[in-house]
């Protein structure tokens, strides 16, 4: 049993119902709603991703079989698969797909339990039918099992992402623990942005914090989830820390063995996030992170007084 230097670290969500498999119904309330939602039409006619763009899933695993998000799985063509020999010389054998860092292994799907989390959050960011950016390409990183992980992992996934090439990393998790090792690997990679969750639980973040969303670092995007009426979502955190809010609350998505459920929390919201952001870099490959913050301060509500997402302005501005 590997030994682990171990930190509290607790992914966010809840399933609120369990859906039948009608794939007709109204599903996304949020994904082309211009008031709280997050207006994509118009962004879509132009991009549904680049290729080029790999987005670093720091979380549980992914079932990467099913066949809405099988296409967008990030391909390693220097390892030869199931050789038991680390071809590109990288340190990690026979890593096609990323890597499981909580088991070291290759294997980065274990069990629905342990992997719906990440499943879910791949299923937002690249679903065919329910994702935003189907056509970009993610990097599972597995480094929980259900809520469990390792501050030791992440980091380790965030060294192994951004070689891989990844510059926009999902952090859909949050710690109360502060971590100067964390800290000091996430400003050392400037140039990749990390979308990280606001929080669990309905806490003002400036007195409250919770990292690595709170880490004063400017590649460090904060987010916070609302409902479909503009609130702020029971269980997100709030404050002045908070760059952007988003869709957290009924978001139907992908879970493990092709099935799907609607769910609640914070970390649905930081997909959501990142999945935009992925889009205004598939247009702008250059966009740097302060610009996005520029962008996304002004996006502000009148409604809910909250800077809420609006890709449209994230991608073009107006
Ligand atoms: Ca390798
Ligand atoms: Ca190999």
């Amino acid at each position: 049993m590997k030994k682990k230097i171990l930190t509290i670290i607790c992914l966010v969500s809840i399933m609120t119902a369990c859906s039948s498999n009608n794939k007709n119904v109204n599903t996304q309330w949020w994904m082309e709603n211009t008031q709280f939602g997050i207006n994509i039409n118009n962004v879509w006619s132009q991009t549904t991703g680049n290729q080029d763009i790999i987005v670093g899933i720091i979380d549980s695993g992914v079932d990467i079989t099913n066949k809405n998000i099988k296409d967008s799985i990030y391909i390693n063509y220097n390892e030869i698969a199931d050789n038991e020999i680390d071809d590109d010389g990288n340190g990690y054998v026979d890593d096609i797909n990323g890597w499981n860092f909580y088991d070291n292994t290759n294997d980065i799907y274990t069990a629905f339990t342990s992997d719906y989390h990440g499943t879910m959050i791949a299923g937002i960011l690249t679903d065919k039918d329910y994702g935003i950016a189907p056509n970009i390409r993610y990097l599972p990183l597995k480094c929980f099992r259900g809520s469990e992980g390792s501050i030791e992992d992440v980091i380790k996934a965030i060294e192994y992402g951004y070689d891989v090439g990844v510059r926009l990393f999902n952090c859909s998790w949050d710690t109360n623990q502060y971590s100067e090792e964390l800290y000091e690997v996430i400003q050392s990679y400037q140039d990749a942005i990390f979308v990280c969750s606001g929080g669990k639980n309905y806490e003002n973040l400036d007195l409250t914090p919770v990292y690595p969303a709170c880490y004063n670092l400017s590649n460090i995007i904060c987010v916070g989830g609302i409902t479909e009426s503009g609130d702020i979502y029971e269980f997100s955190g709030y404050g002045n820390d908070i760059d952007i809010y988003a869709p957290g609350a009924d978001i139907y998505s992908l879970m493990p063995e092709n099935t799907y459920n609607y769910s609640d929390g914070t970390s649905l919201a930081v997909a959501i996030v990142t999945g935009a952001i992925a889009l205004a870099k598939s247009i702008d490959p250059l966009v740097s992170c302060e610009e996005i913050k520029e962008r996304f301060s002004e996006s502000y509500n009148d409604f809910n007084n909250l800077n809420t997402l609006d890709v449209n302005k994230l991608c073009f501005g107006n």
